[in-house]
């Protein structure tokens, strides 16, 4: 059990017959093909796939009932064929219902770059891109295209974007486009558009013109001129994802022009095709007093000033895909502008493939937080789906964790955040807890532990417990209470860093920028007194957050910068309550390990020892967050750890030295 088949196990079938429409294509077969493969349903059965034209029925959702599916698209029966297996498969009844996505965009972001490489991934080599790129595809390729697809096509995904935001101007040139347009075939047949990210100095960079700006005839032309290529190449080709003016990559702003300026003009040459921008909002220079605040301000003058084929994609948080953030004050703000949620499923700041973490309960905190920008109940999620602002596309975008490992995503239960992704994505307000108890059942439990009476005491409730706990765990033992962006990048991001900075640093890539620890207090001040962050949220939530004795704990050092005795709302000092949260955390990976142990009778040996190695690896990055983060922040509060914590085990000399860059020693000396 090497875990390549993901949530996607073949299950035992009984024979079932398929009756589709009369006209026959990829996706039709396909839909065909994974009900007769994995029919749990009463042997000899009919099931038939029907198109219509419901009106109750939104984007490629589906109607099921026990004649089969009907839906408006092919996509939409594909869909429905894989939700009648799952409710198979996790023994929920099929009802008459009717299931639309939330979003009409559902889409994987791919950090791969040309080389093969991929950004921020914890899973191995690009399953896209090869560094050897003689631009052969291989058979091998093609078949783990098709089942990548297929696991996205089970959760209703139906975008990728296959390369780095970070993007090389070759990924438009002739030889990419013919890799690309192969992968857009092996996507096909199950749903799967594909998209590219671009490099906004595509023109001067690839074309050889002398400029790239956005307002330049050439630049336009050739804009035009390459669309046209692409989608020669590929007819349904999705569109483009850009990362312009932000983290040194080329933007409209270098030539004196706006994001809007940059947006439509890709836009413009989208449209004819029915192709998409999506233009990120993680844009921050190094010179603004608070990152925090810059996308709002860029952004929100430029509303009702972008076509409506471009969606502005913004992270959940307003830095960067912290263990807690509050919720981009982006969200709402912009109201004649789509806007679209970026989550991070790739584990870059929540222990990569190493700790267990399920990001569901993250990212229904975001989807589930109310801006209030058009009064109570505008959730994040209704400000991003439709329901608040008429908005003519929406979507919903996921840093992908996919790579050649073995297992897909590098930790067995990474898996879980794929899942996730795609099950939020088709819907916004399906809770963590049953997306943890599905993908338990479909990845851990046979038809015979389904169907026995101890595995849902034994193994279903605990490990379900484990998910929805393990996020909040990870948030305490790494930054507890509003601290953020404390890691090391030493180690890329993996493991505690609040002294981190090497010199000559750009301040706001440094933690002790972010956490301000002092001997009169710790945390950022975004308060009306401080950087006026606060301001960016509709009331309540501006006077909520601005004010220590309201703002939420899970917040606090974000907005606020307080002396280390304040009184807490438990009426603990900020110091014990910190040093609390900290030991809290590692207790609770060590509870993950006795939950984990106690699993073993009903988990394949394989799994069950690789995983049980992580959270052991996982327990000791818990224990070194705590140590250095109590040892460092002693050193400005004069206070002693609690007697309830648990002593240190390192010294603060120890883990800083072990934080230096590692030694180069000239090759071939010891
Ligand atoms: C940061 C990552 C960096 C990405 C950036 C982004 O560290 O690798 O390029 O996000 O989203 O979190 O553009």
């Amino acid at each position: 059990e090497d875990g390549h088949q993901l949530w996607l196990r073949p299950h035992a079938s009984v024979p079932v017959k398929v009756v589709g429409p009369a006209k026959s294509s990829a996706l039709l077969a396909t839909a065909r093909q994974e009900l007769q493969q994995g029919w749990q349903g009463t042997a000899g059965a009919t099931v038939t796939l029907k198109l219509t034209k419901d009106k109750a029925i939104k984007y490629d959702g589906f109607r099921l009932n026990a004649q089969g599916v009907q839906a408006n698209t092919e996509r939409g029966l594909l869909y429905g064929a894989f939700g009648l297996l799952r409710r198979q498969q996790t023994g929920q009844a099929v009802a008459e219902e009717i299931s639309n996505p939330s979003y009409e965009y559902r889409l994987l972001n791919h950090w791969d770059n040309p080389d093969g490489s991929v950004e921020r991934g914890y899973a191995g080599q690009s399953i896209f891109w090869r560094k050897d790129s003689s631009f052969v595809v291989t058979g091998h390729d093609r078949a783990l295209w098709q089942q990548y697809a297929r696991a996205n096509a089970s959760v209703g995904l139906n975008g990728a974007v296959i390369n780095n935001v970070n993007s090389s101007p070759l990924m438009l040139s002739a030889a990419y486009l013919a890799r690309t347009k192969a992968i857009a075939g092996a996507l096909r047949p199950y749903g799967v558009r594909v998209y590219l990210a671009v490099k906004f100095s595509s023109p001067a960079l690839l074309g050889g013109l002398k400029t790239s700006d956005p307002l330049d005839p050439a630049v336009i032309k050739w804009w035009h001129a390459k669309v046209k290529e692409v989608y020669q190449q590929i007819p349904d080709f999705g569109g483009f994802v850009v990362k312009a003016s932000s983290e040194g990559q080329p933007g409209p702003q270098d030539y004196g022009r706006t994001h809007a300026d940059g947006a439509n003009l890709l836009a413009d040459a989208l449209r004819p095709y029915g192709g998409l921008v999506m233009w990120r909002a993680f844009v921050y220079s190094p010179s603004d007093k608070d990152r925090a605040k810059q996308a709002y301000n860029e952004f929100v003058p430029l509303d009702g000033k972008f076509l409506d084929n471009v969606i502005i994609q913004v992270k959940n948080g307003p830095i960067d895909f912290q263990p807690r953030e509050p919720f981009s004050p982006l969200f709402g703000a912009l109201k004649k502008t789509a806007v679209m949620p970026e989550f991070q499923i790739t584990q870059e700041y929540l222990g990569q493939a190493i700790d267990l973490v399920f990001l569901a309960p993250m990212w229904q905190e975001c989807l589930r937080s109310d801006t209030h920008q058009a009064g109570p109940g505008s959730t994040v999620a209704r400000c991003t789906d439709g329901s608040v602002y008429a908005q003519k596309h929406s979507a919903m975008a996921g840093v992908s964790n996919v790579g050649l490992d073995t297992n897909w995503t590098g930790h067995d239960f990474a898996q879980a955040n794929w899942y996730a992704f795609g099950r939020l994505a088709w819907n916004n307000q399906l809770d963590s807890r049953q997306i943890a108890d599905e993908w338990l059942k479909l990845t851990f439990g046979t038809a015979a532990q389904l169907a026995a009476a101890d595995w849902d005491a034994h193994f279903l409730a605990p490990m379900t417990q484990l998910l929805l706990a393990s996020r909040e765990a990870a948030v305490n033992y790494s930054m507890p209470l509003g601290l953020h962006h404390i890691m090391s990048a030493t180690h890329g991001h993996y493991g505690p860093g609040p002294w981190w900075g090497p010199p000559g640093m750009r301040a706001d890539w440094t933690p002790p920028y972010y956490h301000q620890a002092a001997a009169n207090g710790v945390g950022f001040d975004r308060t009306t007194a401080g950087s006026n962050a606060v301001s960016q949220y509709h009331e309540p939530l501006a006077a909520e957050f601005n004010n220590p004795a309201t703002c939420p704990d899970e917040y606090l050092l974000w907005f606020h910068h307080l002396p280390w005795d304040f009184k807490m709302k438990s009426g603990r000092t900020l110091w014990d309550e910190l040093a609390l949260h900290y030991d809290h955390g590692v207790r609770q990976v060590r509870q993950f390990q006795q939950t984990w142990d106690a699993a073993r009778p009903y988990v394949d040996a394989e799994r069950f020892a690789v995983v049980q190695n992580k959270l052991r690896t996982q327990s000791g990055n818990a224990v070194l967050w705590k140590d250095a983060c109590l040892l460092y922040f002693q050193q400005f509060s004069h206070l002693p750890i609690p007697a309830e914590v648990e002593p240190p085990m390192h010294t603060l000399e120890g883990v800083i030295a072990n934080d230096a860059p590692p030694l180069r020693r000239p090759a071939g000396q010891p």
